[in-house]
C-alpha cells in the first residue's frame, strides 16, 4: 500500500505495514496511543534501551497530538533502518492542515500556540537525534525524525558527575552528550553565576546543543550566542569526535576546563584546551576551534570552576569513564560553587586500519 496520500485513510482504516514500514491514520487520541504502541514496538526489535524506547514512544505521541490539535487528521510513518553500520527508527508525521507560518518560531523552547501541556516541536526535536520540518501554510505539515541505536553509531564512553552548591536546590552547570551518525557531541555549560538564573541560562544554552544537527562547533556556539541574549549568559566548552577521520574538534569560550588525556608507551600525557576569556551571551571574544587526532582509548574530561585545576594529575587513565568523573568530584571539588565533570573517551573499532 502506497504510503503517498493521506488524505485517502480515514480514522477508521487499519494501520498498513510492509515488511520495513507502517502507516498508521491520526484522527483521534485513540490513534496517538496506537501510534505511540507500534512505534515502541517495532523501535524494540532495534536493540534501543528502555529509556530511548520511551523517548521515541514519547516522541510518536507528541507528533500524533500535533496533529489531532491542529490539522484534525493525519497520519504517521515508521519506518526501520537496518543497514551494515547504522540501525535506527524514522517516524514521519504528516497532515494537510493548515500548516505553520513561523516554522522557526515554533522550534523556540517555550513557544506553544495551545493550552497543551506537551513538550511542543522543541521538545520532540530534543528527543530525537535528528529532526526535519516542512511546512506551508495552508499546505500541511511533514516532520521527520530520527533515532539511532547508540551501539550502533556511538564512539565514545561517557559518564558524568556533579554536586550542586550548598543551600542552592538547583545547578547552574549542564551538560549535553549527542551521539549522530557522523560522531559525537559533548557540551558542558556553567551559568553565569548559581541558582535560578544560572540554572536558566544553562538550560537555555543545554537546549541549543541537544536539539542540534550541526557539526560545526562555531555555528553552534554563535547559535548558543544568540539564544543567551539578555541572559547572565554562560560559559561553554564543547568537542566534537568525528570518527571517519579519527579527530576531535575542540572550542571554549570562558572558564569550563577541557583535558585531553592520551595513553602512549605506558605514559599518560595530558593536553590542555586552549580557552578563550569572555562569556557567551555577552559580546563574544574571537572563537577559534583547534583540531586534534584521537586514537581509541584517549579520554577528554570537561570540568567546571567548581573544581580545583590539577584536577588530571595522576588519575588512572583505565578507569572507566564514570569512575573518573566520581573520583575528580569527591577529591577535587572547592565546595563553594556548583561542580560538574563529564568524562568521554574515544572508542572508534577501526584503529587497525593504520
Ligand atoms: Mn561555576
Amino acid at each position: 500500500m502506497s504510503i503517498a496520500a493521506g488524505s485517502s485513510l480515514g480514522p477508521g482504516d487499519k494501520p498498513s505495514r510492509n515488511r520495513t514500514q507502517t502507516c498508521i491514520p491520526i484522527a483521534s487520541d485513540l490513534d496517538i496511543v496506537r501510534a505511540r504502541q507500534i512505534g515502541r514496538t517495532a523501535a524494540s526489535t532495534l536493540g534501543f534501551s528502555l529509556t530511548d524506547l520511551t523517548l521515541i514512544a514519547t516522541a510518536i505521541s507528541e507528533l500524533a497530538r500535533n496533529i489531532v490539535m491542529y490539522a484534525k487528521e493525519g497520519e504517521i510513518i515508521v519506518r526501520l533502518v537496518k543497514n551494515s553500520d547504522k540501525h535506527g527508527i524514522v517516524v514521519i508525521a504528516r497532515d494537510q492542515g493548515p500548516g505553520i507560518g513561523d516554522v522557526r518560531q515554533t522550534l523556540q523552547d517555550g513557544y506553544s500556540t495551545s493550552r497543551s501541556l506537551g513538550l511542543g516541536l522543541p521538545g520532540v526535536r530534543r528527543l530525537m537525534d535528528e529532526f526535519e520540518i516542512e511546512s506551508q501554510p495552508g499546505q500541511g505539515t511533514v516532520v521527520t525524525v530520527k533515532k539511532w541505536t547508540a551501539s550502533a553509531m556511538s564512539v565514545i564512553e561517557w559518564g558524568a558527575a556533579e554536586e550542586v552548591l550548598p543551600g542552592e536546590s538547583e545547578s547552574g552547570d549542564r551538560y549535553v552528550v549527542k551521539n549522530l551518525p557522523e560522531g559525537s557531541l559533548l557540551a558542558v555549560v556553567d551559568g553565569i553565576g548559581h541558582g535560578k538564573d544560572a540554572a536558566h541560562s544553562a538550560e537555555l544554552a543545554a537546549g541549543v546543543f541537544s536539539g542540534c544537527e550541526a557539526r560545526s562547533l562555531i555555528s553552534l556556539l554563535r547559535r548558543c550566542h544568540e539564544r543567551l541574549h539578555g541572559t547572565r549568559g554562560a560559559v561553554v566548552s564543547m568537542a566534537w569526535f568525528s570518527p571517519a577521520d579519527d579527530t576531535m574538534t575542540w572550542l571554549g569560550v570562558g572558564n569550563v576546563a577541557g583535558v585531553l588525556l592520551r595513553r602512549a608507551y605506558g605514559v599518560t600525557r595530558q593536553e590542555s584546551l586552549l580557552l578563550r576569556a569572555g562569556t557567551v551571551g555577552a559580546p563574544l571574544p574571537h572563537i577559534s576551534a583547534s583540531v586534534v587526532p584521537v586514537s581509541s582509548g584517549d579520554t577528554l574530561i570537561f570540568a567546571t570552576d567548581g573544581i580545583r585545576s590539577g584536577f588530571a594529575d595522576g588519575l588512572n587513565a583505565n578507569n572507566s569513564p564514570q569512575e573518573i568523573a566520581e573520583h575528580i568530584i569527591r577529591n577535587h571539588w572547592r565546595r563553594n560553587d556548583d561542580a560538574l565533570v563529564l568524562v568521554a573517551r574515544y572508542v572508534h573499532k577501526s584503529e587497525s586500519a593504520s
